[in-house]
């Protein structure tokens, strides 16, 4: 073995020095397969460019396609290989994956002990994808022959009938055939036996060959805008043992070493805050002993307005970290960071730099996801008014987006039948356009938190509800928040009304149209389902049609949801009463009669059951409650208590009725001995309300918080939580963030001012991986240019929007691409928590404003 040849390491993967290749250290999940993080990937150069290695049933997989559940995998040190056994549960086929290094090339090779089953003969292949935005416009070769990798899906395509295609994810269909009975097929770009792509680009040229299997070059983004380029080998019928075999040798630059990435915060500093950049550091590199602060003067000339040394933090994770501090450097100006030959992009030191960072949320990103609303920008329109035929009661049912519909309905409408008056008011979710109302109810809360503290006059939006129109950067004499409570209340309250108690969501019924990129208005056709007409029939007056395409309002009766949702509404009674003094009547009325009526429900429930199960929506008013949040494996009990007691404070707030007080007092000593952390906020939330008394009793509290927050430094060279989960951390930083500004206003001498910078810094820019704001801020010298918006597939982003982040691959790899919209545990915004980012940058500007 030579040096640079790939070696198996400590964390079981190949490597060598520019490439790693991870073989199942990530593994498919079902349901959510665009993920695109899973089965043998290549990390090439520091880039993820290759992932979804794996025996696959189509040419181009789909997310909710069928992939493989991992049943074995193997570490072999001696023979230098792992090895992966897969299967299929539904076509009972079994395979396995043999990864082995060979020199500087690996050897992927599937294996079978029975033949390929009838049914999979044909379909059944070993495939790989690469990342269109890291190869498109990159040259290929294939058997000697040349080509183009394309920027624009426009290759080939047959269809076949419906019966050929292997069934996808608990049997939805991700298409609408139009009534043909046929599929689209894609054909294959080039194939061959011996193909090298990116032959123009060092850093991404990778040679795969085989002598027993044909390779196929597929381009993904033929059925699905956020598909990849696969490579594909179809499993020969009637055979067993080693059945493909492929040589991959991606190529490694001599002596490639990482840019360092220069973490700082593109929105810049003010003159009296910390300035902290975090530089990362490929472990092969040695750290320079200093960098250079430079300041650009009037005339365009740089000079150097300070000269630090370096601090060395450490190794985390795959890179080594060193800090440079500029802090003080305070005099404004424009300033970038000179580290070697590294010249930073330039940014602000100035009074005045955080003074607008929630206008693109408020102004841009929360009005564009006004639900039931045409939406207009100047000369642009966002979206038509969608689901204009409303929502018909789910059927039971299964979902794809994790819903379900119980053996009954829980209401008085049958199966099918229209519901009326829910679509009225209400967000779109995030990237998607339902009506979580989980989510819903925390947007409602957050608006109202925003406005009872902040009490923001901003004026930047016409909502007409009658027109059902908004139009962005037109005054029409109301703040928008309190427009934004109307417009959440108006949807939550006609849920109640209309269906006795909370929907879990107003969500799709069918799969083809949940995935929709465009225009919301035309997701549904608007006219009224009619089973009598036949599919894509109108009928004559023009109102109906035979297109099962109208959504769904999944009604199964959730007291816990109800109970937040009574608490929410006694909010918004206060909050709305002088501005719509109707609404305001009728969210108390909902408020009073569901709170009620939950209560006795949950009291009958936990006397039948103590396993509960319906406790999924139980969430504090600060957590992003979509579905992808909702698969991330927080204590159920530790949201319980939460929730109790914040939901105690709230109403204790929306009614002053003094028992709800009592409940809190009772709770909030005992959850703070068993969690300051998670406790914090609610307890910091609750000092508007209280007595000296209780602040005294706090304070030591607060000093175990300020030890916590302190603790981070050592954790990892960001000084923020990380998250490690397959949704990035950016709620948890966030909510950290929040709870950190709350506690400094209420406890400056115990939280020190600088800290409330941690949070701001990580967000626009101080982080892993590259250094652009994972917010689409003003002010922000760089922000991301993608996030996973509804506008993803135009390779944009809406403004305003807060990106999870930073998101981790087992075993040691952060990323987050900001060339490729389409992984949303990375790039998607929610409605939840970009109220939360309101929230949080209102608190910080209001700390720096005060001074
Ligand atoms: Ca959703
Ligand atoms: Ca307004
Ligand atoms: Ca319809």
């Amino acid at each position: 073995m030579y040096a640079d040849d790939f070696h198996l390491n400590d964390l079981e993967y190949f490597e060598r020095q520019g490439v790693n290749l991870l073989v199942f250290s990530n593994s498919f999940n079902g349901g959510f397969n665009d993920e695109k993080n899973s089965g043998i990937e290549i990390i090439h150069h520091g880039v993820r460019t290759v992932q979804g290695g794996a025996v696959r049933l189509n040419n181009t997989p789909e997310q909710w396609d069928l992939v493989p559940k991992m049943t074995d995998r193997q570490v072999n040190r001696e023979k230098g290989c792992i090895e992966v056994s897969l299967r299929y549960d539904d076509y009972d086929f079994d395979s396995r994956v043999v990864v082995s290094a060979k020199g500087k090339a690996v050897e992927i090779a599937v294996w079978l002990d029975k033949p390929v089953p009838d049914a999979l003969a044909g379909e059944a292949g070993l495939n790989i994808e690469f990342l269109p935005s890291q190869y498109w416009l990159k040259t290929f070769t294939v058997d000697g022959r040349l080509g183009r990798l394309p920027r624009y899906a426009t290759s080939e395509t047959i269809t076949r009938p419906n019966t050929e295609k292997p069934r996808q994810f608990k049997g939805f269909k991700t298409y609408d055939d139009r009534g043909t009975g046929r599929f689209v097929d894609p054909l294959p770009i080039e194939s061959g036996h011996v193909m090298t792509l990116a032959t123009d680009d060092p850093e991404r040229m990778i040679r795969i060959s085989s002598s027993d299997a044909e390779l196929k070059l597929y381009d993904g983004r033929m059925l699905a805008q956020n598909g990849w380029f696969v490579l594909r080998s179809i499993l020969p019928k009637g055979k067993t043992g080693k059945v493909v075999t492929w040589l991959v040798e991606p190529n490694a630059i001599p002596g490639w070493i990482r840019q360092p990435n220069i973490g700082f915060s593109q929105i810049g500093y003010i003159p009296d805050q910390p300035k902290v950049a975090v530089i990362e550091l490929d472990k092969a590199e040695q750290p320079l002993s200093g960098a250079s602060l430079m300041r650009i003067n009037d005339d365009g000339k740089a000079v150097e307005a300070f000269h630090g040394n370096l601090q060395s933090w450490g190794t985390y994770f795959k890179y080594n970290y060193v800090k440079f501090d500029f802090s003080e450097v305070k005099q404004p100006g424009v300033y970038f960071i000179q580290y070697g030959n590294i010249r930073t992009n330039d940014f602000l030191i100035d009074e005045h730099v955080y003074d607008k960072i929630t206008d693109a949320t408020t102004d841009v990103w929360v009005p564009i996801h006004m639900n039931h609303m045409y939406v207009n920008e100047g000369y642009r329109t966002w979206h038509g008014e969608p689901f204009k035929e409303g929502y018909l009661q789910a059927p039971p049912s299964d979902h794809f987006d994790l819903h379900s519909q119980g053996q009954t309905t829980d209401t008085k409408y049958k199966p099918y039948e229209l519901i009326p008056g829910l679509n009225i008011g209400g967000f779109f979710d995030a990237g998607d356009f339902d009506i979580e109302t989980g989510s819903n109810i925390n947007v409602v809360q957050n608006f109202i938190r925003t406005w009872e503290l902040f009490k923001p006059q901003r004026d930047e939006t016409f909502v007409s509800q009658q027109q059902r129109y908004v139009d962005l950067h037109r005054p029409d004499g109301v703040p928008d928040i309190l427009q934004f409570i109307e417009h959440g209340t108006l949807n939550l309250v006609a849920q109640a009304e209309q269906i006795g108690h909370m929907a879990s969501t107003l969500s799709n019924a069918v799969l083809d149209n949940y995935h929709h990129l465009g225009d919301a208005a035309s997701i549904t056709d608007g006219k009224h389902y009619d089973p009598q007409l036949k599919p894509y029939e109108v009928s004559a007056d023009g109102k109906r049609s035979g297109t099962p395409d109208d959504m769904w309002a999944f009604t199964t009766r959730n007291p816990s949801l109800d109970f937040r949702a009574a608490t929410m509404f006694a909010a918004a009674s206060r909050a709305l009463d002088g501005y719509n003094d109707d609404l305001a009547k009728r969210a108390l009325t909902q408020s009073k009669r569901l709170m009620q009526e939950a209560t006795e429900l949950m009291k009958q429930r936990s006397q039948l059951s103590n396993d509960n199960q319906e406790d999924d929506n139980w969430d504090e008013g600060n957590s992003n409650n979509t579905n992808n949040q909702r698969r991330s494996n927080r204590s159920r009990r530790n949201r319980q208590q939460l929730g109790n007691m914040a939901t105690n404070l709230q109403l204790y707030g929306a009614t002053h009725e003094k028992h709800y007080l009592d409940d809190f007092m009772r709770q909030i000593w005992d959850a703070l001995d068993r969690n300051v952390p998670n406790n914090m906020q609610t307890a910091l939330d609750a000092i508007p309300y209280m007595d000296e008394a209780y602040k005294k009793k706090l304070r030591p509290y607060v000093e175990k918080y300020e030890s916590y927050i302190q603790r981070f430094d050592e954790q990892n060279p960001y000084g923020v939580p990380i998250g490690l989960g397959n949704w990035a951390g950016g709620n948890a930083v966030l909510n950290f963030g929040t709870t950190v500004c709350f506690a400094h206003l209420y406890y400056p001498d115990v939280v020190p001012k600088q800290e409330i910078y941690r949070v701001a810094n990580w967000l626009y820019g101080c982080h892993p991986y590259h250094n652009y704001s994972f917010v689409a801020v003003v002010g922000s010298a760089r922000p991301k240019a993608v996030f996973y918006g509804n506008n993803r597939a135009d390779f944009s982003f809406i403004p305003g929007n807060v990106a999870p982040g930073l998101l981790f691959r087992h075993p040691d790899h952060f990323e987050n691409f900001d060339d490729w919209p389409f992984l949303w545990g990375q790039n998607e915004g929610t409605i939840a928590g970009n109220t939360q980012y309101i929230i949080f940058g209102s608190a910080l500007k209001q700390i720096i404003n005060q001074h």
